[in-house]
């Protein structure tokens, strides 16, 4: 049978799309045109957008998994019953707020740790920026991430087109993931900078047969070709994701945890001490930071809470992490930085 290499472009549930990567005249990456529905065999291939796939015709335009590549990173979200994955082999994730409605600050930090703990970079979006009423309320929130270097970005979607223009080196020749809220603007922004993307997106959902949860879907947009490639010969893409309240980070251990939090660093070791949780030990170094308003309140108040939601503990001691072991499918890469 014909085996090819595509692309994870969409998924709803387990129901998945892909595109073949070929490659154009200059022998540069390519996806086909064709969305190819994609079967998965029993629970072992469980992919993500993003994916690198291995796939055997089964029809004209359907296919089954063979392989996924392995990841250079997997993002994902859990709680305590179950996990779900946002995409993979991203290079940045753009965290989408909006001056209204209000956004969760919650959201925005944990979408910080989830990027730290895969170093993937990030950028923070913050649009509806021509609704002025609420825009120092939200720069107050943003400005603790600011500080510790996180870049941030005002634009608004549907009134600045020079802001959305102006963001175009951020996202040019990578691969981003949206992420935030529904209400935010994501489809705007993603509208805003490919073209194409308000017909894709209905021909994703036809395919995928999403009915009216177009919503819940994750899918793929390549930039325009005429923005041109980035240096490792990739146009880029973004990834739209389903507006989501939570970003349960129950699968990471208290150590990914404690190097998640930028700002946490050069502490680490200098609690009294060496398993401080930063609750009320004495000699704690990380909360006379906070008290010196060298670390902002609300961080210590997510690490807090992240470390009570963490189901992964301590038994990185005891070896394989249930969360690992649960995933273990999906092996990465080790990271490159
Ligand atoms: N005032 C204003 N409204 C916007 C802007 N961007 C998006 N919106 C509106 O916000 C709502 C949600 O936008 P949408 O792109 O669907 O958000 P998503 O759920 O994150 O994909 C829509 O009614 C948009 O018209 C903006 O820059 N300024
Ligand atoms: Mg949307
Ligand atoms: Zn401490």
């Amino acid at each position: 049978m014909d085996q090819f290499h595509a692309l994870l472009t969409a998924s709803y549930g387990r129901h998945y799309l892909a595109q073949r990567i070929t490659k154009d005249s200059l022998g540069n990456p390519m996806l086909g045109q064709e969305l190819i529905q994609v079967s998965t065999p029993a629970k072992q291939h469980i992919g993500a957008v993003g994916d690198q796939l291995l796939l055997e015709s089964t029809s004209a335009d359907q296919a089954r998994i063979i392989q996924i590549e392995p990841r250079e990173n997997l993002l994902y979200r859990s709680d305590a019953f179950k996990s779900k994955l946002i995409a993979s082999n991203v290079d940045q994730i753009l965290v989408v707020l909006a001056t209204q409605p209000a956004f969760s600050p919650d959201l925005l930090g944990r979408a910080v740790v989830a990027a730290e703990a895969n170093q993937i970079d990030l950028h923070i979006l913050l649009n509806k920026s021509d609704l002025k009423e609420n825009l120092a309320h939200a720069r107050k929130i943003i400005e603790p991430y600011a500080r510790m270097g996180y870049p941030v970005s005002e634009v608004s979607a549907k009134f600045d087109p020079e802001s959305i223009e102006a963001l175009r080196p951020v996202i040019q020749g990578k691969v981003s993931v949206f992420v935030g809220q529904s209400g935010m603007g994501k489809s705007s922004l993603l509208n805003a900078w490919v073209p194409n993307a308000a017909a894709l997106t209905q021909e994703y959902s036809v395919r995928l047969d999403t009915g009216k949860h177009t919503t819940t879907a994750c899918r793929y947009f390549e930039l325009p070709e005429a923005w041109g490639r980035g240096a490792n010969g990739k146009l880029g893409a973004l990834i739209d994701s389903p507006g989501f309240q939570e970003f349960g980070l129950a699968h990471m251990s208290v150590s990914e945890l404690q190097h998640a939090f930028r700002e946490f660093k050069d502490l680490l070791g200098k609690c009294r001490f060496h398993n401080c949780a930063h609750q009320s030990e004495p000699d704690c170094a990380v909360r006379e930071a906070v008290e010196r308003n060298e670390i902002a309140p609300e961080r210590l108040t997510l690490f807090r809470q992240l470390r009570s939601d963490s189901k992964t503990a301590d038994t990185q001691l005891q070896g394989i992490s249930q969360a690992k072991q649960r995933w273990s499918t999906l092996a990465t890469k080790p990271s490159k930085r």
